[in-house]
């Protein structure tokens, strides 16, 4: 694959240094997010629909800030990327994303329109009151963060609440997403329970809530969860927990259904829970930047990736759930193995009893404890600003050991050379 990719990059400089940057298509995802060999087989669509050639250039990143920073500060010229949800909203805000134009393709080839996911578009239109972000974006793949855990050191109670990720028998051993929203989410919703019982906050309130009281108390709270942190994570977390080196992770839903098959395969249990306190639910769309160079291929491409048996392709080598509301799309994912659960609200009324593995699709009650994220402007600064203090100082005992040996090492060193230069002159 890494073959390919470089094939790639370089036929899209030779084209770029031509001039046809129309026939070169970039994309920018997130890395183990896609089956690479769709990509190859998008270009041979693309060509057999328009008769016109493309070449997919593929690049990844592990967290949205750096792909958010490559276009707001970069202003980099890819065509198609693929954000979270709070920073669809903001790309939004900023006017940094074009309006998709659906109606330009044939309608037997339009996946998008003929495979929509009513609950996967009410969330779309939930992002901004004031514009329809379906109008901007197609939702790519969806789910819940919660915590990934070793059923063989951890039971389900004590993965049950955020708490576990505080919890004292387990220090040393606990995974961290490095993914500030992600995880502050959770943690205040931890620490306003009550207010929630009481009904005098809402989930969605709490995803809103970016004052400075409610900063410094999840800031407190993760400086005492730092101790026992094995490490904060873009993407090893799930690798970790499959060696039975981590037994907890905050995660998301998809890496914890990947982390669960590998792990099975080395004699390691490990299951996923949301916590019963609430959590976020949150999804990734394409979008094409503003200072894309070619919207016609990148449309297309949008379409290519909801086709279908394209969605089957990405959810199985990825482990993460497509947001395609297609009944193929269900039907490759029904395994007697789990219990009957209503899906109705994903695939529509004939979805009301199927047995599917509950991590890829949670029943409703799941999904009724957990919110959406939402930009908060200029706020977001501060949440980066705690993120950094918070893991700023983390460097574990072995680093100080580390450190003090290479400066005795550094100090012998030293001492040694200045010894051999005093013998040196006195011999002269
Ligand atoms: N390895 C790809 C992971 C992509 C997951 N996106 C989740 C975003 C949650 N805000």
């Amino acid at each position: 694959m890494k073959k390919f990719l470089i094939l790639a990059a370089l036929s899209a400089v030779l084209l770029s240094c031509s001039g046809n940057r129309d026939q070169v298509l970039k994309v920018y995802n997130w890395s183990d997010y896609i089956d690479e060999s769709v990509l190859p087989e998008f270009e041979a669509w693309y060509k057999a629909q328009t008769g016109e050639d493309i070449k997919v250039v593929y690049q990844t990143f592990d967290v949205n800030e750096t792909m958010l920073s490559k276009i707001e500060k970069g202003h980099e010229d890819y065509d198609v990327v693929c954000p979270s949800d709070y920073i669809i909203e903001r790309m939004l805000n900023e006017g940094l994303i074009l309006p998709l134009d659906f109606a330009s393709i044939p309608d037997e080839i339009n996946y998008i329109a003929h495979n929509r996911s009513p609950f996967m578009h009410q969330m779309f239109r939930d992002i901004n009151p004031a514009i329809d972000a379906n109008d901007y974006s197609v939702p790519y793949m969806w789910g819940t963060s919660g915590i990934i855990y070793n059923t063989q050191k951890v039971t389900a109670e004590e993965a049950g609440t955020w708490d576990i990720i505080r919890n004292p028998k387990f220090a040393g051993q606990i995974l961290i997403k490095d993914a500030p929203r992600d995880v502050y989410g959770p943690v205040l919703i931890y620490l306003k329970q009550k207010e929630l019982k009481e009904g005098k906050v809402t989930l969605q309130e709490l995803m809103h809530d970016s004052s400075d009281a409610s900063l410094a108390a999840v800031e407190s709270y993760l400086k005492g969860v730092k101790p026992g942190v094995l490490g904060w994570e873009a993407d090893f977390g799930k690798d970790q927990m499959t060696k039975g080196r981590g037994v907890v992770s905050l995660n998301w839903s998809g890496d914890a259904v990947w982390a669960i098959e590998e792990a099975a395969e080395v004699g390691v249990s490990l299951d996923y829970i949301v916590p019963e306190e609430g959590s976020n639910v949150w999804f990734d769309g394409w979008v094409i930047p503003k200072y894309a160079k070619n919207v016609k291929a990148a449309t297309y491409f949008i379409d290519f990736m909801c086709r279908p048996d394209i969605a089957i392709r990405n959810m199985d080598e990825t482990g993460y759930v497509s947001a395609n509301g297609a009944i193929e799309v269900l039907e490759s994912q029904i395994d007697e193995e789990y219990d009957a659960i209503d899906l109705s609200y994903f695939f529509g009324a004939e979805a009301d009893s199927v047995h599917v593995n509950p991590v890829l699709y949670p029943d409703k009650a799941v999904i009724d404890r957990c919110a959406l994220e939402h930009d908060w402007g200029k706020d977001t600064d501060k949440l980066l600003a705690m993120w950094s203090r918070v893991k700023g100082d983390n460097a574990s005992s072995m680093t100080y050991i580390i450190l003090a040996l290479a400066a005795v090492l550094a100090a012998v060193i030293v001492s040694k050379s200045s010894k051999k230069r005093r013998h040196r002159k006195s011999r002269r």
